[in-house]
């Protein structure tokens, strides 16, 4: 049999076409079993719920939250407990932070909303439970939209930490 350089060359270069193209691998006598990688996962709507409580005035009806200043975490899951025990209606509105978290739900008497809200109004003497998880961090405004009640006083600030 005959053997020059030209045939040498084309079976090198068909070898190594046969490696790029994954026909041959050239590891294969090495490789080892692959190992599954393991990724910690959390389900955000199993974890025990942080409550926090919020009054939309008082008793005295002082235009103002008690705190009015909030601080969560984001990737944990919040009970959020409204009340409001003034003879006013009042709202507690947060666009922007309603829109940095999922809703999980809204419990208000005997009604459970599911799905995303964007404001809770609260009427005299009723309370509400809003739970959620908030997924993006940042400070977001907060008062109340009922007409002269942020001027009044009635705002706050909500921030959104990333997660330790
Ligand atoms: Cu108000």
């Amino acid at each position: 049999m005959r053997c020059n350089l030209r045939d040498l060359m084309t079976a090198i270069c068909t070898i190594c076409i046969a490696v790029c193209l994954g026909v041959i691998n050239p590891n294969l006598a090495i490789a080892s079993p692959i190992t599954p990688i393991k990724i910690a996962s959390i389900d955000f709507t199993k974890q025990q719920a942080i409550a926090v409580q919020v009054s939309l005035s008082n008793d005295s009806n002082e235009l103002k939250f008690i705190p009015d200043h909030f601080i969560f975490e984001s990737g944990k899951r919040y009970k959020l407990l409204l009340s409001n025990p003034s003879s006013l209606k009042h709202y507690f509105t947060s666009k922007d932070f309603a829109d940095a978290v999922w809703t999980q739900n809204v419990v208000a008497g005997n009604v459970e909303i599911k799905g995303n809200i964007r404001e809770l109004e609260l009427r005299p003497n009723t309370t509400a439970e809003w739970t959620f998880v908030p997924i993006k961090s940042g400070t977001y405004e907060l008062h109340c939209a009922i007409a002269g009640h942020t001027e009044a006083g009635m705002r706050g600030s909500i921030t959104i930490q990333p997660s330790a």
